[in-house]
């Protein structure tokens, strides 16, 4: 079959043009409305709740699992992981502590009333349906990769580097990694008659529609580039071995292995197949560069998440001084595997080599750790900083946009050493 294009960057510019001529849908929200909607917002669309009180600590609107102190920062209808309640646990993020990002709430699904409609102009025939059973009785594949929102790390373009952006203030634990079983994507396309005019796929979910500053911009969808979709995107009913948990997606959901969080789409209820460029508020407003020295109407479509690091610690931990303390964590990028990463205990002035403790591949974290005896009494900043099989590493100041996305800069993380 011959595809639009295997380059993203060819591929989103050729798209772009398309939008600027009024050629593509926008999907269910007038494209004018969208407009109207970021001019008032100044393109930052104020979508995401801010950190709750602690006296709303209780439980985070509308999550189904139970979300401890200890494991979960609460963030609006979000659980953000904290990262030392994943030191000790194994490669894969167990569901218990797995971070949740909802627009709204986690819908209550049956997998009997479940049904999946793959539609659109891009195939060759009608509509495919498909029920649960269905899906569970085609060949099956197993992969590994993170759920990574793009905003994770966003508070950090603040209490790190000054800045103002609109979103979710996550530190660090907006990022999971699971083993994800269920169909490819591509082998459901190829039984749904997809056709070589199709451009673009958009996945649905089916929890409520997201109304922001009075607009309702409907359900959470966001196009997926064929490319992509045939590629290695999966339609996963299991993670970590077991049926999906509620707030992760049951019955099944979309996994695009390395790109951004809102392409995994949950609780997935159709797929429209297009001949013609797709777009939603997912891929316009939201989910774009915008600000000084990106164009006018926001970068492309962003797609692969970037590079970054965290300690397994508290923040602001007490380490004990002249006794040994194993330094832990963990570094992932979107792009290629992690190659290396450095440990600095003072501030940024030496580094050295971390022991990594997994093989890396693409689409999933290194664990590593590094032993440090502390000497001086005092505060201190630990720092760490990984490099990618591409060569590409962590900046000291992550590149300013007005909604916080792929923050990517080594993290000054403060410990008191007594
Ligand atoms: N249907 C639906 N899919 C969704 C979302 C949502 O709110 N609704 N949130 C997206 C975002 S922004 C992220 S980061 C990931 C989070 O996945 P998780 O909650 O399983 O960690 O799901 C994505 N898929
Ligand atoms: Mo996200």
């Amino acid at each position: 079959m011959s595809r639009p294009s295997s380059s993203e960057s060819v591929y989103d510019h050729h798209r772009r043009g398309q939008w600027a001529r009024g050629e593509a849908r926008a999907h269910g929200v007038a494209r004018r409305d969208l407009m109207k909607l970021a001019a008032a917002a100044g393109t930052a669309l104020p979508l995401a709740a801010t950190a709750s009180p602690p006296s709303a600590a209780a439980a985070a609107a509308g999550i189904v699992k139970p979300l401890p102190p200890e494991l979960f920062t609460l963030r609006g209808t979000n659980a953000e992981t904290r990262f030392p309640a994943l030191r000790g646990t194994g490669h894969h993020t167990p569901a218990d502590r797995f971070f949740v990002r909802n627009h709204t709430t986690t819908p209550r699904i049956e997998a009997r009333d479940w049904r999946l409609t793959v539609w659109g102009g891009g195939l060759s025939a009608g509509p495919l349906t498909l029920t649960y059973d269905h899906l569970r009785a085609l060949p099956a594949r197993t992969l590994t990769a993170f759920i990574e929102c793009a905003g994770n790390g966003r508070g950090f373009y603040t209490t790190q580097q000054g800045q103002d952006v609109s979103g979710t203030a996550w530190t660090l634990g907006a990022i999971g990694v699971g083993r994800w079983r269920g169909v490819r994507l591509a082998d459901v396309l190829k039984l749904a008659g997809i056709t070589r005019r199709a451009v673009d796929v958009m996945p649905r979910g089916l929890d409520d529609e997201v109304v922001v500053a009075g607009v309702d911009l409907g359900r959470v969808r966001r196009p997926l580039p064929v490319a992509k979709a045939l590629d290695d995107a999966l339609l996963a009913y299991e993670m970590n071995g077991e049926e999906l948990p509620p707030d992760h997606g049951f019955p099944v959901r979309l996994v695009v292995p390395g790109w951004i969080g809102v392409s995994s789409v949950k609780w997935l209820g159709d797929i429209e197949v297009a001949d013609v460029p797709l777009y939603s508020p997912w891929n316009t407003d939201l989910y774009r560069l915008f600000g000084p020295g990106h164009p006018e109407g926001g970068s492309a479509p962003l797609t692969r998440q970037t590079l970054k690091s965290a300690f397994e610690l508290e923040w602001a931990a007490t380490l004990p001084a002249r006794r040994p303390t194993l330094l832990t964590g963990r570094s992932w990028s979107g792009a290629a595997p992690v190659r290396t990463v450095e440990v600095s205990t003072d501030g940024g002035a030496r580094w050295r080599r971390a022991a990594l403790h997994d093989s890396p591949r693409r689409g999933s974290w290194v664990r590593w750790s590094a032993p440090w005896i502390p000497t001086r009494p005092g505060p201190a900043e630990l720092l760490a900083r990984a490099a990618d099989a591409t060569g590409r590493t962590q900046p000291e100041t992550a590149a300013y946009n007005t909604q916080g996305y792929l923050f990517d800069a080594v993290v000054r993380h403060p410990v008191t050493v007594v």
